[in-house]
């Protein structure tokens, strides 16, 4: 019972890995996946959202498109380590924040893009 917990769970790990910033390597089971989302037009494999959240630098900033680039520390509940990548954020939430800015914040993870939902200045 245990044992396979752990499995499901590292399984899961690594998918979450596997998206995050990088795309070197699809698995088989991807590949087949997006075979079958071709023929059914653009239906999308359904993935589970992930919440976690960390500490950044900004980097960049798009208010236009509602995005934001962070050099962030490692997000323990997403298992990643610290990179820098890009975000969607809503305007209302980078109105105070400029590049350089030493941030906390949380996010949401679909497997492919991440969605921040809080955003802050870090004291
Ligand atoms: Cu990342």
């Amino acid at each position: 019972m245990k044992a396979s917990i752990g499995i499901a769970l590292s399984l899961a790990l690594s998918v979450a890995l596997a998206g995050c910033g990088k795309q070197s390597e699809a698995p088989k089971a991807d590949e087949k996946a997006a075979a079958a989302a071709n023929d059914a037009g653009t239906m999308a494999m359904p993935a589970e959202t992930k919440h976690g959240k960390g500490t950044a630098t900004v980097t960049a900033i798009d208010t236009a498109k509602g995005q934001v680039t962070l050099d962030h520390s490692a997000i323990v509940e997403l298992e990643w380590p610290p990179m820098t990548m890009g975000f969607a954020a809503k305007p209302d939430l980078l109105k105070d924040i400029k590049v350089g800015d030493k941030v906390a914040f949380e996010l949401d993870w679909d497997g492919k893009a991440g969605t921040i939902t809080k955003l802050d200045k870090a004291p």
